[in-house]
């Protein structure tokens, strides 16, 4: 099976992760930021994480792959239940995140971002929707503070470092694929018991943390 993906994104996580927690074997394709093209030809739009499965269809939507992947290859492992604690979290979380994260990508050694024709789409398409990235960055001193805030809430959220409500469950895919993200952002306090949480996803899910590239 073929996983097409871009590295920063957190959606392309969420896929990445079942292959990784079930160790079935997949190869990663990077799309560039600017090729259209491909994605257009594969699902009808621009967009991805894309699946293409071993009988050739193609597979858009995250958590859908996570679904198809956890139920077609071995015994499921996405049993638990979600807990709206943590859905709510993230809502909150996500007005802080997105602008600390979302500047930070283009510096981020990603593949996606190879050319300088693919930056500069990423760039003027992001900036397009939410303001320039100069004045993004200016805004990290109260972001970070707000956003270890949030860590610190997390906390007494997490039961296991292998499973935030104690058996995987959805929840761990949107919550690693978000900690994940933050990893980028340098400055960060990360309670023992999310970065216990973080470092041990990264390693079973085997989804590379982003902390070499932080800024
Ligand atoms: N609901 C989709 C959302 C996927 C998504 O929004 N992916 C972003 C990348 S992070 C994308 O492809 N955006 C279009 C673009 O980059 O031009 C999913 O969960 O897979």
């Amino acid at each position: 099976m073929k996983l097409y993906i871009y590295e920063h994104c957190p959606f392309c996580v969420k896929a990445r992760m079942i292959f990784g927690l079930k160790n079935i074997p997949v190869s990663l394709q990077v799309l560039m930021n600017d090729d259209e093209a491909t994605p257009i030809g594969m699902v009808g739009k621009k967009v991805a994480p894309i699946l293409q499965k071993e009988d050739g269809g193609y597979m858009p939507e995250s958590m859908d792959i996570v679904h198809y992947i956890d139920t077609h290859y071995g015994s499921p492992l996405v049993t638990g239940p979600v807990n709206p604690a943590i859905g709510k979290w993230l809502e909150a979380n996500h007005p802080a995140a997105y602008p600390l994260v979302l500047p930070r990508n283009v510096n981020g050694k990603f593949a996606e971002f190879a050319t300088p024709e693919a930056r500069h789409y990423f760039i003027r398409k992001k900036e397009a929707a939410s303001g320039s990235f100069e004045e993004l960055l200016a805004h990290t001193p109260g972001l970070v503070k707000k956003v270890s805030q949030h860590l610190r809430e997390l906390e007494p959220l997490i039961q296991q470092s292998n499973a935030c409500n104690g058996e995987l469950s959805d929840d761990d895919f949107h919550l690693f694929a978000r900690l994940r993200s933050l990893t980028i952002v340098a400055g960060l306090e990360w309670p023992t018991r999310v970065a216990e949480y973080r470092d041990n996803m990264a390693k079973q899910t085997q989804v590379n943390l982003l902390t070499s590239v932080a800024q």
